[in-house]
């Protein structure tokens, strides 16, 4: 299959402050949730931490120069807040002069930057505080939101507000694998909430502002399908898409939450009293483009011994990635379908696509033949969703580099370019080379060839 990119198309990589930059100490940088709770032990495969990552704050230059080396024509990035305000009403411009150096250095390369403002590495701060269970921080989110759009806001056309919510909210607040570590399902739900009411006010406040790019959000959604065609598993696939997919699509795209999941946490977790009037109005202030992140689907099925609403995840079948996460590429065209047809004909940014492997460094070389195969049939898969008149305007590989993957610490690879954590050296992997080969001849099959 061709895959001819119109002249606007973004075809780049995305990264997080987090995961790459390392720095953590450096030039007035408070700490961030991450911070502690990587220090802690046990929560992070052989209790790494992104202390160094992959030091990108020293080596942005260097990396820019890797994304142009390997075509693409824009880089996603987050922007870390514990470096603007590392303390309570504490503004750090060597913060801001950081991402300044970084935007100037894509600018003069001509690669299109796209900012996400949250990438879950909440100041520790604010989490002493109540962090996203409570209101407040709506706040401070907004306040952050205005510093960096005033300081920034002529370089960056394309602006994401959070980087998926469901994982902020449910792995950082009900399983606890991720920071802050905490298990309650109620403070979660409270969590999403609030973490969508500070994307709508944050996505006014843009438009107040009157800043000439666009703004939106990325969700990471994942088809859910049931293991059986059994009646109970069908209903329990809704309600697994219910906690995924749709209570974040029906809150911003239809501005209420979808009645059986509201009634289902309810029951089972209790009133959603931080839920006021005016918020899903707030929530679904209009935005200019959805950023989707996508890596696999799900099968699921009705078991009444399990304690999550009696659901449980089947193994995936078939091929999958070293996070045990099944290929499937077709299920990629279904949900870019499904958003369009039931959500919003708004464009739509592929914000990451990607897969981790045990790549090993070879005499320089990483032959990560697998991946390629992941992104060949994802982008076809893409691809295809475009040539039937989807809108799609860009999409990022996840990662530019490996990095620092939260739990998994160091242990999973996702980057198009190896990242040797001893010395810091850059090898760009088969697939970073592949991927070239592709945006030069213009066509995936010819690069296939
Ligand atoms: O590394 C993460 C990223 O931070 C958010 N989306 C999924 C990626 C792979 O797990």
């Amino acid at each position: 299959m061709d895959f001819r990119f119109s002249r606007e198309f973004l075809l780049g990589a995305a990264t997080s402050a987090y995961q790459v930059e390392g720095a953590v100490r450096e030039d007035g940088r408070g700490a961030s949730i991450w911070d502690v709770f990587s220090h802690e032990q046990g929560h992070v495969w052989n209790e790494c931490t992104g202390d160094e990552a992959c030091d990108h704050y020293h080596r942005y230059l260097d990396d820019v120069q890797l994304i142009t080396h390997l075509g693409l024509n824009a880089y996603r990035f987050s922007i870390a807040w514990p470096r603007i305000f590392p303390e309570k009403g504490v503004l750090n411009q060597k913060g801001l002069a950081f991402y300044r150096g970084l935007l100037d250095a894509l600018k003069e390369r001509n690669i299109t930057p796209v900012v996400t403002l949250y990438h879950w590495d909440l100041p520790q701060w604010i989490e002493d505080e109540g962090g996203w269970r409570s209101r407040d921080t709506i706040d401070y989110f907004v306040d952050y939101a205005e510093t960096v759009f005033r300081e920034l806001g002529d370089s960056v056309p394309l602006w994401i507000t959070h980087n998926e919510p469901w994982c902020v909210a449910f792995l950082g607040h009900a399983t606890g694998e991720h920071a802050p570590g905490r298990k309650n399902w109620h403070e979660a739900v409270a969590v999403a909430h609030h973490v969508l009411l500070s994307h709508g006010r944050t996505v006014n406040l843009y438009r107040r502002m009157g800043l000439k790019g666009q703004i939106g959000i990325t969700l990471n959604l994942t088809p859910i399908e049931p293991g059986t065609q059994e009646a109970q598993d069908v209903t329990f696939a809704q309600i697994a898409d219910g906690n995924s997919n749709r209570w974040f699509l029906d809150a911003l795209f239809r501005g209420a939450y979808s009645e059986d999941m509201t009634a289902l946490y309810a029951q089972f977790f209790g009133a959603l009293d931080f839920i006021q009037k005016e918020d899903l109005q707030e929530i679904a202030a209009p935005i200019d483009f959805l950023g989707v992140n996508y890596y696999t689907r799900n099968r699921v099925v009705f078991d009444p011994t399990s304690d999550l609403f009696g659901l449980r995840a089947l193994e995936p079948v078939g091929e999958v990635t070293a996070m045990g996460w099944e290929v499937a590429p077709e299920s990629l065209y279904q949900l870019l379908c499904r958003v369009r047809d039931e959500y919003t004909r708004l464009p739509i940014y592929i914000t990451e696509n990607g897969a981790a492997y045990d790549d090993q460094l070879n005499a320089g070389e990483v032959h990560d033949e697998l991946r390629i195969q992941y992104l060949r049939g994802h982008i076809e898969a893409a691809s295809r969703f475009v040539q039937d008149g989807g809108l799609l305007k860009g999409y990022f590989v996840w990662s530019l580099l490996d990095n620092f993957e939260w739990a998994f610490g160091y242990g999973k690879r996702f980057g198009l370019v190896y990242v040797d954590y001893n010395t810091q050296v850059r090898t760009v992997k088969d697939s970073g080379k592949w991927l070239r080969d592709m945006i030069s001849a213009e066509s995936i099959t010819k690069a296939a060839d």
